[in-house]
């Protein structure tokens, strides 16, 4: 199976950087269209098996903007139509941008297409992939009964993890790591981490990343960005760098 991950798309009109463009929309909501019609045409020529946003899908949780409203509404239901021409099942990961309630059921996720993942879950797929699904809210005690759980289950083949939690060790910016958060050696299986900007690697977690430089914190390296395809049977992760990321 293939597996289509990218996440931290954190919707806004970004107006400090931008400049109003056609139809009122700013500069950075544009280049969201063009990233989102270039996910189209990705899902079309690789067709995956399953597309996961790992969280952050909007900037602000507490309430969102007509223009970020309109913006992920063009962006999501023209996604919903190509994944559906092509079979592809689509999640999204509560991130913490996302969320209006501390416990994060109360989320803007909820008018998109797709299944929103709002609480700790696994899934079991063809070909015995499970996935366990870990959102922002997820109490580490859950995580650790789930992860033991997941160790003990025979049914599966291939178990991979998707998170957007504080990871300790994981990479705030470049040499900035976080001190708190979930250790790093309990992700015993290939995780895809949201949360964190800069795509990294450490130990078995793929820090995903930003596909776009939003802030000055985000240009500090010139990583390229861009969504990731997850092969279960090679063990391949490829990068599809985003051709539209300013
Ligand atoms: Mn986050």
């Amino acid at each position: 199976m293939k597996i289509l991950l990218y996440g931290d798309t954190q919707i806004c009109p970004h107006s400090e950087w931008s400049k109003p463009v056609e139809r009122g929309l700013t500069s950075k909501l544009s280049m969201y269209l063009k990233f989102f019609s270039w996910i189209n045409e990705l899902i079309d020529s690789e067709k995956p098996d399953v597309c996961i946003h790992l969280g952050d899908v909007f900037e602000n949780g507490n309430s969102v903007d007509t223009l970020s409203m309109f913006t992920a509404a063009e962006a999501f239901h023209s996604q919903d139509r190509y994944l559906g021409i092509n079979h592809v099942e689509d999640y999204k990961l509560v991130g913490n941008h996302d969320v209006y309630s501390r416990d994060a059921s109360v989320h803007t996720l909820a008018i998109l297409p797709g299944t929103a993942i709002s609480s700790l879950r696994t899934r079991t797929f063809k070909d015995k992939l499970t996935i366990l699904f870990v959102p922002w809210g997820t109490k580490e005690g859950d995580l650790d009964e789930m992860l033991s759980d997941l160790e003990t289950g025979a049914l599966s083949n291939t178990k991979i993890i998707v998170s957007h939690v504080e990871i300790e060790g994981a990479d705030l910016t470049p040499g900035v790591a976080q001190v708190r958060g979930v250790p790093l050696d309990k992700f015993k299986y290939p995780t895809f981490s949201g949360h964190y900007h800069h795509p990294d690697k450490k130990g078995n977690v793929t820090f995903v990343g930003c596909p776009f430089y939003l802030d000055y914190r985000d240009q500090i390296t010139p990583i390229p960005r861009g969504v990731l395809i997850y092969d279960t049977e090679s063990k391949e992760t490829i990068l599809h760098p985003n051709p539209h990321t300013k």
